[in-house]
């Protein structure tokens, strides 16, 4: 151990923004974290979460010896015996059910890196297409929805914007560092819009905000194009050079007066028109953010689509103040798609949900658990689930924990006996983000940084060290010639130019590519037809609509009248981070528990105040869960709001594993129809 006091450059990864952060040690202990003033993403700011990763590194309920499931409870086993045994057994599944019957998760905790790739990497390795991830729900349906128009994921230029919007996204709990650069904007004049369901922390700050109906961004959208066409208030020039299928696009959007919006969304028309205004007179510096918000819908995509054409009509793409094409870093690529494509082997998923596979790689978690079950299309019967509690942030979790249940072989990677690994075979210790290294990249900085491993854990193994060793017991070594994580990491560097040892002595990181302004506008957009897509030749020859038409989600067309409400679900609280940090005791005092979000007329119309339980009921479940009755503005009157990840009140008890959205293929999430109840009440008897 070492004596006295050090300072440890690295990331924090207490969510995904990745902040620059200096651990502080005492005798080889962390001590304390703070913010890096060189790193260009956070500028030394840090949220709430950073100095809680001293209490999660050293919290007494960590696993960090391997556990074996007995008959009566946990052995713990030395970990090469561990391993050995998982190999055979994996050998065993793949020599009576063939190799895609094994299947690797991963989850939020270590995603969009090199971690992810690794995990992807190894079940390619071993024959298997079929990895699968939160990103089932998460992301892959606003990248596909930017992707299919831009041709990739644009970053927005907030700080250089005349006007910045916010489509179902609540950045500061969910990004703190975007809300300063909301904040530097506005201190320049920038406008501020956000359309939200509920008064969100951003939306509290906004100009103009467009309260819809959950899942009609679409029509907001169309209605906004039809504005500014109609006022020929767009970039015709962008438009003429840089974009396809205008013109269908025009026709299209004329049935979306304002009137019309106002009856679809409920967003008075006066609004819509105001939102217009303040988008062209700040064209093209509009840069726009689609949160998760809009994913989590049976319309997600089109919705999301819809969004994004109102960009190229303001020619705000690929534009500063706008939204940016940024170049990808140059890495060595880890995953084996092209190396070794498994698609003839029928990821799970891909039949149904094609654009899932073609532009993330993804398999369909939901699929999969119809695979176990069911072995429909075919059996899956093991399973390695990294940094990921699916257990309680899957849709329909009584059918998930049934599916992993019913697995051969389970093995779960995690800090934490997580409701997921409570249900494993093997639970093996994980690296947390301090006890591992690893490249990462900040896309709106063009930077790479080099993470530092900075304490360790006898048992405890990174995610590469894992994947590498048991790559090495199923006959698949070749794939893991590196000996370790660092030799991973040069050879990840190559074809950069930079070295690890520049790197490791600029944690704040080190740019890759030049900044290249209106690189697309002038090589062309990253899309089949090289220009921006407002119609989609590719998603109608796979049988979709060309324009991303817009389809009212099934709890305005079909209302039934036994779940009158519509609940959202999701919305994120400041302190945790999904199933996370509920272990946390100074977060469990500021958040002690679930709540369910009701507007004061409806909790008058149902008699019940803050605090009281009710149950609320979907088609798929049931959930007892305390009502906070918020302010008349803060939610739409019959729109409710539950957040996802507590044991104890799971919302994911209520949210539908069979309602998709057809071209991402995510879940029911945040248009749920429910009704609420009063327990009923005991008499004396
Ligand atoms: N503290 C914290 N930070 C996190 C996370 C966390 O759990 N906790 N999770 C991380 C992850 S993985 C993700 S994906 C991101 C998500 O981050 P964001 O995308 O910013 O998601 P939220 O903060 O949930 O905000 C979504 C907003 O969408 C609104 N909404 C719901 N339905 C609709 C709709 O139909 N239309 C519109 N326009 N709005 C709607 C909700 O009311 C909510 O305010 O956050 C990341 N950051
Ligand atoms: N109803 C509803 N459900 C949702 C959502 C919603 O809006 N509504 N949002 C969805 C979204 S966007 C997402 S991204 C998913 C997230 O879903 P998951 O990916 O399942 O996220 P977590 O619950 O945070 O689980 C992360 C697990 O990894 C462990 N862990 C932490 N650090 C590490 C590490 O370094 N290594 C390893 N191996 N493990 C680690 C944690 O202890 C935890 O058990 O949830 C989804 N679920
Ligand atoms: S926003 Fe907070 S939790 Fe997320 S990386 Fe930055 S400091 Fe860590
Ligand atoms: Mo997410």
């Amino acid at each position: 151990m070492a004596a006295g006091s050090e300072v440890r450059k690295t990331l924090c990864r207490m969510c995904d923004d990745r902040c620059g952060i200096e651990v502080h040690l005492e005798d080889g202990r962390i001590v304390d974290i703070a913010g890096n003033k060189d790193h260009p993403w956070n500028r030394g700011r840090l949220c709430v979460k950073a100095r809680a990763a001293v209490d999660m590194i050293y919290h007494p309920d960590r696993v960090l010896t391997p556990l074996k499931r007995k008959a009566n409870g946990w052995e713990e086993v030395p970990l090469p015996r561990a391993l050995d045994e998982i190999a055979e057994r994996l050998g065993a599944v793949r020599d009576e059910h063939g190799a895609r019957s094994i299947a690797v998760w991963k989850g939020e905790a270590i995603g969009f890196g090199q971690q992810e790739a690794i995990a992807r990497r190894f079940i390619h390795a071993i024959g298997s297409p079929n990895y699968l991830s939160n990103d089932s729900m998460c992301y892959a349906a606003r990248y596909s929805g930017f992707k299919l128009v831009d041709g990739g994921w644009p970053v927005p230029d907030i700080e250089n914007a005349r006007c910045v919007t916010f489509w179902g996204a609540n950045p500061p709990y969910a990004h703190p560092n975007l809300t300063q650069y909301v904040t530097t904007a506005r201190r320049r004049g920038a406008a501020l819009i956000v359309v939200d369901p509920r008064l969100s922390a951003i939306a509290r700050r906004a100009d103009l905000h467009a309260a819809l109906r959950p899942g009609t961004d679409g029509a907001l959208a169309w209605g906004l194009i039809r504005e500014l066409i109609a006022t020929r208030a767009y970039d015709a020039e962008f438009v003429a050079q840089h974009t396809v299928g205008f013109a269908e696009a025009a026709e299209y959007a004329q049935a979306f007066t304002a009137e019309r919006v106002e009856e679809e969304a409920g967003v008075p028309a006066a609004t819509v028109r105001a939102i217009a205004r303040a988008l062209a007179a700040a064209a093209p510096r509009v840069a726009t953010y689609v949160g998760n918000g809009l994913e989590h819908h049976e319309n997600g995509v089109s919705n999301i689509r819809a969004v994004a054409m109102l960009d190229g009509l303001l020619g705000a793409i690929d534009h500063e103040g706008g939204t940016i094409m940024r170049a990808a870093p140059p890495l060595n690529e880890l995953t084996l798609y092209d190396e070794l494509p498994l698609r003839h082997l029928a990821p799970l998923g891909t039949d149904r949900f094609p654009v899932l596979y073609d532009l993330r790689q993804e398999c369909h978690t939901m699929t999969a658990m119809g695979a176990i079950l069911e072995a429909d299309p075919y059996p899956l019967r093991a399973m390695i689930v990294t940094g990921a509690n699916p257990a309680l942030t899957n849709p329909n979790t009584p059918r998930v924990r049934r599916a992993l249940e019913a697995l051969d072989l389970l093995v779960v990677r995690d800090l934490f006996l997580s409701e997921t690994a409570a249900l494993a075979d093997y639970v093996l210790p994980a690296a947390s983000f301090l006890e591992r290294t690893e490249l990462h990249a900040h896309a709106k900085h063009q930077v790479i940084s080099l993470t530092d491993q900075v304490v360790s854990w006898p048992d405890v193994q990174g995610e590469y060290q894992f994947w590498h060793d048991l790559a090495h017991r199923v006959g698949a070594g070749e794939f893991f010639p590196w000996e370790d994580e660092t030799a991973l990491n040069r050879w990840l560097l190559e074809p950069s130019g930079l070295t690890l040892e520049l790197l490791e002595a600029h944690r704040e990181g080190v740019a890759y590519a030049p900044e290249q302004p209106r690189r697309r506008q002038t090589e062309g957009f990253a899309t089949p037809s090289g220009k921006v897509e407002f119609s989609s030749a590719y998603l109608e020859g796979l049988g979709y609509d060309a324009l991303p038409e817009y389809h009212p989600p099934a709890y305005l067309e079909e209302r039934d009248a036994r779940y009158p409400f519509v609940l959202v679900t999701g919305a994120r609280k400041l302190l945790y981070l999904h199933s996370r940090f509920r272990n946390i005791p100074r977060f469990l005092t500021a958040i002690p528990a679930a709540d369910v979000e009701m507007h004061p007329d409806d909790a008058a119309a149902l008699g019940v105040e803050t605090g009281e339980v009710v149950r609320v009921s979907s088609v798929v479940g049931s959930l007892d869960i305390a009502v906070t009755v918020v302010a008349a503005n803060e939610i739409r009157p019959g729109t409710l709001q539950i957040t996802h990840g507590w044991r104890d009140a799971n919302v994911n008890l209520l949210t539908h594993d069979d309602r998709f959205d057809p071209i991402s293929g995510f879940p029911l999430m945040k248009s749920i129809p429910v009704k609420v109840e009063k327990p009923a009440r005991r008499t004396l008897g």
